[in-house]
């Protein structure tokens, strides 16, 4: 997260980092999302990377990552990953994917499931993305503790000409992604940050709901508008993940 502040432990307690194993102590490369007990919402491009490397386990309930080794008292194991079918790489398209884990966590104040956005309008509150990511442009330095930055919503209208025919992404932004910049042009996500959750605040409890995946973005930190899988658009592939009765 670029100009973000720290988050307090038990502020998003379904903020979880993805582990990868690539043989000298697990990185946490990408964010992700608790929905239930047992299940984690993610990007895809967490799943299917070029490395060919899959996480294989999730840190919850902490702000601070700290040590590199399994710990058991905030680390579960994946058993097994579900990416959305059609998942594009190349067009960036459905960049979204669910992590079932091995037994469920223990909910407590620090470590609770969100909810999930179900309409298909852009959020006018403001929303909030949240992550371990790259903390600056100019160098290669991540967050030990979780970062939050408010954001705004932005139209597709308004989002598309920033990525309309940009070479990574021939076929524009589609209604299953949703575009958030900061108005200022200063908080951002960026690399590390994806898979996480951009989310809103709902009104009856203090739970988050989850809106959006981070996905990508032209660049960290600019008037350019990062963009993110839009929730709403794939409950009912989730529904038959997570609660299919
Ligand atoms: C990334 O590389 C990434 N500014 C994520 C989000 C944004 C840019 C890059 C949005 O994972």
């Amino acid at each position: 997260i670029i100009e973000g502040e720290v988050a307090s432990l038990g502020e998003f307690p379904h903020m979880v980092a993805l582990g990868f194993d690539r043989g000298n102590g697990y990185q946490f490369d990408c964010g992700g999302a608790l929905i239930s007990a047992s299940y984690v919402l993610t990007a895809a491009h967490c799943i299917i990377n070029l490395e060919r490397v899959e996480p294989t386990i999730i840190r919850a309930g902490v702000v601070q990552l700290g040590g590199n080794t399994f710990d058991d008292k905030t680390d579960y194991r994946i058993a097994q990953s579900y990416v959305y079918p059609n998942y594009s790489r190349s067009l960036k398209y459905h960049d979204i994917a669910l992590l079932r884990l091995q037994r469920p966590v223990e909910i407590s104040s620090t470590l609770n499931a969100a909810c999930l956005y179900t309409s298909d309008a852009d959020p006018d509150a403001p929303v909030t993305v949240t992550g371990w990511g790259r903390t600056s442009t100019t160098q290669n330095l991540k967050s030990d503790i979780l970062l939050k930055a408010t954001i705004s919503s932005v139209s597709r209208n308004q989002c598309a000409p920033h990525y309309n025919a940009w070479r990574k992404l021939p076929r524009g932004i589609i209604p299953e992604q949703l575009c958030a910049v900061d108005p200022d042009g200063n908080s951002d996500a960026c690399q590390g940050d994806s898979g996480g959750p951009l989310q809103v605040s709902t009104s009856e409890d203090s739970r988050y709901s989850v809106v959006g995946v981070t996905s990508f973005g032209s660049g960290c930190g600019s008037a350019t508008p990062g963009v993110y899988t839009r929730v709403s658009r794939y409950l009912d592939w989730i529904e038959n993940i997570v609660w299919p009765n």
